[in-house]
């Protein structure tokens, strides 16, 4: 799969060279191009942004460097161009996967107030915002999104990071979870864990996705899938 992120600051995804995308790039499951709108202005100074008309205040990035360098990565098919803008419906672990399955993606990142509405109108086939808060750029939107969308990709994780058990997979928050030491500060690694005992334990960790959604996300239980038998258990439990 590959993403191609028109940026005015190439330089901030470094972040995707490391960890596990890092080592998905390395290993040729995903392709990563970072372009430059700059390079494609065609101003003596190389400016891509100008004032709104109308007035108002801030600066706009202009369409023609942003569509020319969109130009520069679309193929013979049309990528699918992603906006990441405060506008856009929220990313969400469902979109995320849906979106794993495109062979090119192509995201636009705004900076300043934003883009000339026309170049959306153009090329952008989705806005994407990931959560209801204003940040200078897309481009720190825009490597969440890689991240998550690539983790996603067949092949990116290991079977030791399989992506099944954690949480939003299922609607549900993850389990608490312990490693070494069995003791830490006088507090116990609690003691079904270190039964041995297989289905005890799926059926411990169930209950306690389900308790923490319940205590920590309760909006989400109202989507997630529970038997009757859990909707009563959680009902004995004060919930
Ligand atoms: C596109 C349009 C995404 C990109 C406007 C981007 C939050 C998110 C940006 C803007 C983003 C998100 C311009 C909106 C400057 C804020 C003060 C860059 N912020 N900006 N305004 N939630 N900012 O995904």
């Amino acid at each position: 799969m590959k993403f191609s992120v028109l940026t005015l600051f190439p330089e901030m995804m470094s972040a995707l060279g490391e960890s596990i995308i890092g080592r998905a790039v390395k290993g040729g499951i995903i392709e990563t191009q970072y372009i430059n709108i700059r390079d494609f202005s065609k101003d003596k100074h190389h400016r891509v942004d100008d004032y709104p008309y109308g007035a108002g205040g801030g600066m706009l990035m202009q369409p023609q460097p942003i569509y020319d360098a969109y130009k520069s990565v679309a193929g013979k098919k049309k990528p699918h161009v992603i906006y990441m803008s405060p506008q856009g419906k929220t990313l969400t672990q469902k979109r995320a996967k849906e979106l794993s399955e495109y062979e090119h993606i192509v995201v636009l990142c705004g900076h300043y107030e934003g883009v000339d509405e026309r170049i959306l109108e153009k090329i952008v086939d989705e806005e994407i915002s990931i959560g209801d808060y204003v940040l200078t750029g897309g481009e720190l939107p825009c490597m969440v999104l890689i991240d998550c969308v690539c983790r996603m990709v067949e092949g990116v994780l290991d079977s030791r990071e399989t992506a099944s058990v954690e949480s939003h997979y299922d609607g549900l928050l993850e389990y608490p979870q312990y490693t070494r030491p069995p003791v830490f500060m006088g507090r116990e690694v609690p003691e079904i864990l270190l039964s041995g005992h297989h289905a005890n334990i799926e059926k411990w960790r169930r209950e306690q996705s389900i308790l923490r959604t319940a205590k920590k996300r309760p909006e989400l239980l109202e989507k997630a899938e529970l038997s009757q038998k859990e909707k009563e258990w959680l009902k004995e439990n004060g919930f």
